[in-house]
């Protein structure tokens, strides 16, 4: 048995209620293969793959916080940090009902490669909670939020671990967190990123990750000899990687069709309408169905009584923003039956294994998450750089430099492609070239 198949068997056996945490390692770790086996004796006895899936850390904690109604209410924290070896942790916190501990560890886990193909010195972390901020009140939001941190604050700093917005943590959150983390630890520090713009956050932090995705997405298409411009794309979500997205997409000259969130999806054929949609979503924080009461090109879609989605719609490019595993098999088929040529996923691992090979097989550029949607975290990194040096750096100065980091990501990927033989397959470089720093760095500092 090859050391991959080795290391596989024993993750699988080990975190078996842990399914995404699965899919995530066996995607990378199959990636790894070529790379591997030119050192698979060496790799071995230091157990580098082994340690690689193990987090350095896990925390875990109760969140209790009172209700608008005086109910105290319980809910479950967690922060992963997974590795250290190039930077100290960095990674969002996502606050859904879904969130346990597998979905935080493929999550950290995804973002040690994600954080090393920035090409900036930080390490993979995640955190979050099985709270859902869906229709609490503010009151309610900073009850929990400061429940939150009032753990949290011991275990991250800095210096230490830097976490961010993801899921259900936007800028609302993030300063909630940052005030109880002040108040408590007498540190005013770039401990958080996403900050607001009046209290050390980075001009263009809230558009990084969808200007990223299509920066990125760009550059693909421009070298398979693709124009963007013109072409019609389908976007899913309507959060904060969604809208900025869409922004992005429509300034490059492309026509954006569709958003979606967890009850239903848009379809508008004029193009959406970004001014209506944050509007919506970040003002107003209501659901998509007001969209369509608002705008007369726009059709809304119920989800669970149509059972349909934004892949339904033929598109040249498919953007999933949304969560992990939405866009599968059966999705996959329509999307290249209606001819689309390519897929770049602003979400954390929202193709599931089974329709990202089909895509590769059918010929569809495929770029991954773990690139495609690095803009943000790179951005998180340009906040800490400028919370170091204590100084504010123009939007134009933060959006080239992310611009060049996308950029410089998509040809890195495209090279360790090349080099070891899937010229195209970005899936496969994208995990070497994330991978190579680390174990670098891994191997340089010892066993630990
Ligand atoms: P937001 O909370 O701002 O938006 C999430 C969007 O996805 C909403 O429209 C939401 O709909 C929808 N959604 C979330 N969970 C589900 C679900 N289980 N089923 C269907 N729809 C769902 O989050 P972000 O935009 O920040 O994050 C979106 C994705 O991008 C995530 O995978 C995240 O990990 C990833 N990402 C985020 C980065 C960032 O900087 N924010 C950076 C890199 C990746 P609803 O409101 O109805 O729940
Ligand atoms: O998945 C991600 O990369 C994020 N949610 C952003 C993390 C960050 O630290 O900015």
């Amino acid at each position: 048995m090859s050391y991959v198949d080795e290391v596989l068997a024993k993750v699988k056996e080990k975190n078996a209620n842990e399914p995404e945490f699965l899919q995530a390692v066996e995607e990378v770790l199959n990636s790894l293969r070529p790379v591997i086996a030119v050192n698979e004796e060496k790799y071995k006895k230091l157990a580098l793959l082994e340690r690689l899936c193990e987090p350095e850390r896990q925390i875990k904690f109760r969140v209790p916080w009172i209700d608008d109604n005086g109910q105290v209410q319980v809910n479950t924290g967690y922060r992963v940090q997974f590795n250290s070896a190039i930077g100290p942790y960095k990674g969002g916190i996502r606050l859904h009902p879904s969130v346990y501990i597998g979905i935080i560890k493929f999550l950290g886990f995804e973002q040690i490669f994600k954080n090393s193909l920035t090409g900036l010195a930080i390490g993979g972390g995640k955190g979050g909670s099985d709270f859902d901020p869906k229709g609490k009140s503010d009151n309610e939001i900073m009850n929990f939020c400061q429940s939150f941190m009032t753990e949290l604050c011991r275990h991250i700093g800095a210096n230490t671990d830097v976490p961010a917005g993801d899921i259900g943590t936007g800028g609302r959150e993030i300063g909630y967190m940052y005030g109880q983390y002040k108040r408590i630890r007498n540190l005013y520090e770039g401990v958080l990123t996403g900050k607001g713009l009046s209290f050390g956050g980075s001009l263009a932090r809230t558009e990084a990750t969808g200007y990223g995705l299509l920066y990125l997405t760009n550059e693909m298409l421009k070298s398979n000899g693709i124009d963007i411009a013109g072409k019609t794309i389908c976007v899913s979500g309507a959060g904060n990687v969604a809208i900025y997205a869409i922004q992005k997409a429509q300034q490059m000259g492309a026509k954006v069709v569709t958003c979606s969130d967890s009850t239903g999806w848009i379809y508008d054929e004029e193009g959406i309408d970004v001014a209506l949609l944050k509007e919506i979503k970040e003002v107003k924080r209501a659901r998509l169905d007001a969209y369509a009461a608002a705008r007369p090109s726009a059709v809304y879609h119920d989800k669970k009584a149509e059972g349909s989605n934004v892949w339904d719609v033929p598109c040249a490019v498919a953007l999933p923003c949304a969560t992990q595993n939405e866009l599968g098999i059966d999705d996959a088929k329509k999307l290249v039956g209606n001819g689309v040529l390519a897929v770049a996923e602003g979400a954390n691992m929202p193709t599931t294994l089974e329709a990202t090979e089909y895509f590769q097989e059918k010929g569809v550029l495929f770029a991954p998450g773990k690139a495609a949607n690095a803009g943000g975290v790179a951005c998180s990194a340009l906040e800490m750089s400028q919370n170091s040096e204590r100084m504010i750096w123009s939007f134009e100065k933060v959006d080239k430099s992310l611009e060049s980091i996308m950029i410089n990501i998509f040809h890195n990927i495209d090279a360790a492609a090349e080099k070891y033989g899937f010229k195209g397959n970005y899936v496969v470089g994208a995990n070497i070239a994330g991978f190579e720093k680390v174990a670098d760095a891994m191997l340089a500092q010892g066993v630990v």
